[in-house]
């Protein structure tokens, strides 16, 4: 071997090393198998889900599919409800909030009155069970999740053999895969069966497959109807299958590879016109076709496709060599960078796994849940959670993963037409702060915490935030009949308030806070404000920019100039109701008024610094600690207030192990790395994802703002292909804290306007000119808002701004440009 040879094979084993290095940190890593469901590991492929507990001696896959939900077509919207509507918003502009709420309640009850529903619960298909007697006794355990192929393992040495499991829910074969292997022939022997907590179910063999059934549950006025079929086939090499009346035997098999498929009766939200078991049947017929090497590697191109997309790492520490569950334990006394970047991983893992396009959008547990009567239904609660739940689509790169949300709005864009005109006499359509698989929009959970009339408003948030990022006008067509239908019934549902004449909502509240002992009933509230403003925004945009609805648009453009300004308070607070009466004590969770600084951009540093110190007062004495959501949201606000250190510290608090008893509203997270609100919510991981995201890049306030909010312990990192508006996509490496290296892709060509710390010269082959005036690229434009009114009793100390300058560069579509900073 030459001198040359010798190093290139020498750089090219240190490469591999590299990159096995590389994978090894994607990976959750366990010595024990799962004693309970929070330990159990989540694989999913949008559609179908599984958790893996991975005990040798009796595998549980515990399975999901998306449209096992209780119930049956129908929508929730409680008849003659407008005139007490009226007398709600007279009591409550008459100072009458006590009444107004009384009324409120005993119009909405707390408890389901009998020709309703307050939607119905997410529900497991059941359990699959494979029984290995033999495995009593087994050594060299280990259960891991690889999220960079998204494949589960378990494997173990039983009676001097080593076995295998590997897990997989395929993307492209729309089936569960499980092989087992073992290093010597012949030594597979196990038996496999169903079992499912629905009451309706059963089990049987039809040509040597096991085939489980059931029908969902009843549950409010709704009747169960959704019909599931699963039908699992083992595939044997060696060794002989045989069957008992409900449930299958494999007797010393070299090999075993089980496929699962499940199918509903599920059309779509109003019809139950599919043939689950003949879908089912066939999904499995064809799948069983292709080779099991075949079939995993299929699904790890499909899934790569998305997940290759972004990479990060924030630094290195022995931590990384301990199972997931101990680095959970120690991450607030030992440094894991690496446990950081893992989470972020598994946000965007878990986002590809349980919404996939043509499929539903993730709910409050993605598509995870083993029971039949989940928290909170495990539906979609629009207040907060699913909104969360799609926070890190469009930042970490996977954009088509936003896409079951925006099918979803069209339903509801339909659906809410009942709530809009029935309830509230207005055109278009509204939903209040729960949907679920049938699309309902009425009230749910009584008027304390379910008459807020602004789902929609807060969902097509994301309809508008999806064309900043793509730019893709087709899209904007698609949906301007939702986004229309959304600006009409606010349009028709403000109110003039007796005391400055501004147009607000009413009834709303800001979501579940209280003003007043027990009372959340409210007239503009400032959150309602903002959304009401970002509507309206979103709106009038849009129908510029496809040149359409001009006369309807101009009274848009009258409406959004009498909305309220935003308030700090007495307490030199963002003020959350109009009236300044905001609890000096309030460790709420909800801290909803700070959409205007997140996801919403109407705060900035920069441009808004009295409300940004207002909102950071706000967001101190709320606290940090609460449930795994709403800390999730505190990183991005933190992020947002540029300060790394503090958003850190919320990292750390989410990535506490969460309370053992499921109680409290101190969130954290489960050995499995799942969020607890507690108990699991997936929202918190998906927030949380995407606060990790706005601490590296901001795109918003006119500007790409790099490295807004690198806290000290991330002094070294680097990420690839994190996404800014205006379709830019943007790589960076730092050192010492500071930025090194940049590689900004423009999809859509035009200004790419660069926030940067003043003390830093970046070069590159084209010219940074400092920039001036506003930026001329239109996904960067600013709408204006009105100037805050402050209570005299405010003291404003300033908020401290960091020096930076913008600079502007001109990209072409498709263009690659990089720099260095000299
Ligand atoms: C809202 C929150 C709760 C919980 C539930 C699903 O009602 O206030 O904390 O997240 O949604």
């Amino acid at each position: 071997m030459n001198k040359n040879n010798f190093f290139l094979n020498f750089l090219v084993a240190l490469v591999t090393v590299c990159s096995t290095f590389a994978q090894q940190n994607l990976i959750l890593h366990y010595d024990k198998p799962a004693t309970n469901w929070n330990e159990a590991l989540p694989i999913g492929n949008g559609r179908l889900g599984a958790m893996l507990y991975g005990n040798p001696q009796k595998e549980e896959l515990q399975l999901n599919e998306e449209t096992v939900w209780a119930g049956e077509p129908g929508n929730n919207v409680p008849k003659n409800a407008f005139p007490k509507i009226e007398e709600i918003r007279r009591l409550l502009f008459a100072g009458k909030n006590k009444e107004a709420q009384d009324l409120a309640n005993k119009t909405f009850p707390r408890v389901v009155p009998k020709e309703l529903n307050y939607g119905m619960p997410y529900q497991t298909v059941g359990s699959l069970w494979i029984d290995f007697p033999e495995h009593e006794s087994a050594i060299n355990y280990k259960r891991d999740l690889d999220i960079e192929k998204a494949v589960a393992s378990v494997s173990y040495k039983a009676n001097g053999i080593n076995y295998k499991r590997e897990l997989f829910t395929s993307f492209v074969d729309d089936v569960i895969i499980l092989k087992i292997s073992a290093d010597r022939k012949k030594s597979i022997s196990f038996s496999l069966y169903a079992t499912s907590p629905q009451l309706v179910n059963s089990t049987q063999i039809k040509d040597n497959r096991l085939v489980f059934e059931g029908t969902t549950g009843n549950a409010d006025n709704k009747t169960g109807k959704i019909k599931y079929v699963g039908e699992a086939s083992c595939s044997l090499k060696g060794g002989k299958l045989t069957a008992s009346s409900n449930s299958l035997t494999v007797e010393k098999a070299d090999e075993v590879v089980i496929r699962i498929s499940i199918a509903t009766n599920f059309k779509n939200y109003k019809e139950l016109s599919e043939n689950a078991a003949e879908k089912a049947n066939t999904i499995l017929n064809k799948a069983i076709k292709k080779d099991y090497e075949q079939s995993l590697k299929n699904h790890i191109e499909a899934y790569q496709k998305y997940f290759n997309r972004v990479s990060l790492y924030l630094g290195d520490s022995p931590q990384s060599k301990k199972t997931t569950d101990v680095r959970i334990k120690e991450f607030a006394t030992h440094y894991d960078p690496q446990l950081v970047a893992l989470y972020f991983q598994f946000g965007r893992y878990l986002l590809i796994s349980s919404s996939q396009p043509g499929n539903q959008p993730a709910n409050l547990q993605g598509i995870w849940n083993h029971k039949l009567n989940p928290s909170w239904d495990s539906k979609y609660t629009v207040n907060i959670n699913t909104e969360m739940n799609y926070w890190p689509a469009e930042i970490t790169n996977l954009s088509e993963m936003h896409v079951p949300l925006f099918s979803m709005l069209k339903d509801l864009a339909v659906t809410g037409q009942e709530s809009a005109s029935e309830m509230y006499h207005a055109r278009g359509w509204n939903m209040h702060h729960n949907t679920d698989l049938w699309r309902i929009t009425g009230v749910v959970d009584g008027g304390f915490y379910g008459l807020w009339p602004m789902g929609g408003a807060w969902l097509t948030q994301h309809l508008w935030q999806h064309y900043l990022y793509n730019g893709d006008q087709a899209f904007l067509e698609e949906y301007y009949p939702v986004l229309k239908g959304v600006t009409q019934f606010y349009l028709d549902v403000l109110q003039e308030e007796p005391e400055h004449k501004w147009l607000v909502v009413a009834p709303s509240m800001s979501p579940e806070n209280t003003y007043e002992k027990s009372v959340s009933i409210s007239a503009g509230t400032t959150m309602d404000n903002q959304l009401v403003a970002d509507v309206f925004n979103n709106f009038l945009k849009t129908s510029e920019i496809l040149k359409i609805d001009k006369p309807f648009a101009d009274s848009v453009t009258v409406a959004l100039k009498r909305l309220p300004p935003m308030q700090i308070g007495k307490q030199t607070q963002l003020q959350e109701w109009l009236q300044d009466v905001d609890k000096p004590n309030d460790h709420h969770r909800h801290i909803s008024h700070l959409y205007g600084l997140f996801p919403s951009g109407q705060l900035s540093p920069f441009r808004t610094p009295k409300l940004i110190e207002a909102a950071k007062n706000t967001l101190i004495s709320r606290g940090d600690v609460s449930t795994g959501w709403s800390m999730g949201w505190k990183v991005n606000w933190w992020a947002r207030l540029l300060d790394g250190n503090r958003a850190y510290k919320l990292i750390k608090d989410q990535l506490s192990p969460a309370p053992i008893d499921n109680k409290g509203e101190s969130g954290g997270t489960y050995p499995n790395l799942l969020d607890a609100h507690p108990p699991f919510q997936i929202d918190g991981n998906f927030g949380c994802t995407a606060g990790i995201a706005e601490m590296l890049l901001q795109s918003y306030d006119g500007a790409i703002y790099l490295l807004p909010a690198l806290p000290n312990d991330f002094k070294e990192g680097k990420v690839t292909g994190l996404k800014a508006r205006g379709g830019f996509e943007v790589s960076m490496e730092w050192k010492k804290g500071k930025l090194n290296q940049l590689k900004i892709v423009s999809a859509l060509g035009g200004n790419c306007r660069l926030r940067l710390p003043a003390a830093i010269d970046l070069k590159g082959k084209v010219t940074l000119a400092e920039a001036k005036g506003e930026n001329p690229n239109v996904f960067f434009q600013i709408n204006a808002i009105k100037e805050p009114i402050m209570s005299d009793k405010a003291i404003l100390k300033g908020f401290e701004i960091p020096n930076t300058k913008c600079y502007d560069f001109d990209t072409k579509a498709g263009e690659t440009y990089t720099f260095e900073v000299k």
